[in-house]
């Protein structure tokens, strides 16, 4: 059986779905801090779960002889620059608590995602390399470096068969992003449809590493499901598929909806932006375990109005 731990979440929504659909409803037991969207739970075992409580945790492992864990609860980038104490003990403890268990043999895998937020201002931008230079400035980034460095030891040390992909900036329509610096990306279609206008909160030029939440989904099941001896990477290893900027992606939007007008406000979170890569290089991944992103631009933005758009009758 598969745990996740913040399966209310933006990926957390989707990744449970996707893991009932593929293993039985029955053997993928939802957790999170609070209750999720109706349709994640009626699909399926749902447990309330503080991923920081290590009993908690352990008591969930040993009921239902939990095998695999997916952890999805963090603090995103913006709020955690609100709350670094909270973010920094949300994001790393929950961490140490399935490490430790996997440690203990009480489980046998563990998905944690890192993020293109462990660069930093100095790192290269384009086509960033998955081993260069990483000094993070946001709290969210320096746990997710900090949260790589210890997934490496634990395999290293302990034979800890932890996965993890530096997920970009994901666009998904059945749930709404948490608190991250990319959400506009997903608050945009909304607005598109519902007011015709959207106030960007970065500005137009801001080219950010993107994906769609089905690719993103897809790579985090395969890479999963890869062999352990195909895997050269154990801290994260880059995944990307497209990147855009504001102002390219409401260019797409326009195509669909002529009349749509976007403004430029940027707040606090340009500067969290500025601080990330352009573009990602991700060939250790397509060399490791053969990833293959399948949508861009075009094709989210067809996919993020047909599904959040007014159904055809
Ligand atoms: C955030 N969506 O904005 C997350 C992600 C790369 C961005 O880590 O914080």
């Amino acid at each position: 059986p598969i745990l996740i731990l913040g399966a209310c979440g933006q990926i957390g929504t989707e990744l449970t779905m996707e893991l009932r659909a593929k293993h039985g409803a029955e053997t993928v037991i939802a957790s999170d801090i609070r209750e999720g969207s109706e349709s994640l739970m009626d699909s399926g075992p749902f447990e309330l779960l503080d991923a920081t409580n290590y009993e908690a945790i352990e008591d969930v492992v040993m009921h239902y002889e939990i095998d695999e864990v997916y952890l999805m609860a963090a603090m995103l980038s913006a709020t955690a620059e609100k709350f670094p104490m909270r973010a920094w003990n949300l994001n790393m403890n929950s961490l140490f608590n399935v490490l430790n268990l996997a440690k203990e043999r009480k489980i046998g895998k563990i998905f944690w995602p890192s993020s293109i937020a462990v660069f930093g201002p100095n790192t290269p931008t384009e086509n960033t390399p998955q081993n260069t230079i990483m000094e993070p400035s946001t709290v969210y980034g320096i746990s997710k470096l900090s949260g790589e460095r210890w997934c490496e030891y634990y395999h290293e040390k302990f034979g800890v068969d932890v996965r993890s992909v530096r997920y970009p900036g994901l666009i998904s329509w059945k749930t709404m992003p948490g608190g991250g610096t990319t959400d506009y990306a997903v608050e945009i279609y909304h607005k598109a449809l519902e007011d015709g206008t959207y106030d960007c909160f970065l500005k137009p030029n801001t080219r950010l590493p993107m994906m769609y939440m089905d690719d993103a989904i897809r790579a985090t099941i395969n890479l999963m499901e890869v062999e352990p001896k195909k895997l050269s990477i154990r801290s994260s290893y880059n995944l990307g598929s497209m990147s855009f900027s504001p102002s390219e992606m409401a260019e797409s939007i326009k195509q669909h909806l002529p009349n749509f007008e976007v403004g430029y406000t940027p707040d606090f979170r340009q500067q969290i932006a500025d601080s990330w890569p352009s573009s990602i290089d991700d060939s250790v991944a397509k060399t490791d375990w053969g990833w293959q992103p399948q949508f861009d631009l075009d094709n989210t933005t067809k996919a993020m109005l047909g599904n959040l758009g007014p159904k055809k009758e």
